[in-house]
């Protein structure tokens, strides 16, 4: 009886810390974007993918258009940047399924998207 008494009371703890583990989980996961499945990403004013994070299928070509007041560029991780000015677009196309970073060089901070090659 000795054991279950001390047992108890470490066991009721982890239970709680699961639950927050859950719930924290939960809220991070709300704030990331959900994938939408277009072809046309945004550089929406001001600074901004939009939509951030999209879904395409293999073999698919995505084209960011520049709407913004500002020149971005568009680099996936491992490749080349791309600069599109004001009004320009740039197209890339995904051949493999994955999850491809990328980031506008000159905004780094606030300007990041995923595409998810399935
Ligand atoms: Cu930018």
């Amino acid at each position: 009886m000795t054991f279950h008494r001390s047992l108890l009371p470490a066991v009721a703890g982890l239970a709680a810390a699961v639950a927050l583990v859950a719930v924290a989980a939960g809220c991070s996961s709300a704030e990331k974007s959900t994938p939408v499945a277009t072809t046309e990403v945004t550089m929406a004013k001001s600074y901004r993918f939009d939509p951030k994070t999209i879904e395409v299928a293999a073999g698919a070509t995505v084209t960011w258009t520049n709407e913004d007041n500002f020149t971005h560029t568009v680099q996936v991780d491992g490749q080349e940047d791309r600069k599109v000015s004001r009004g320009d677009s740039v197209s890339i196309t995904f051949d493999n399924p994955g999850t491809y970073h990328y980031v506008c060089t000159l905004h780094r901070q606030d300007m990041a998207g995923e595409v998810i090659v399935t």
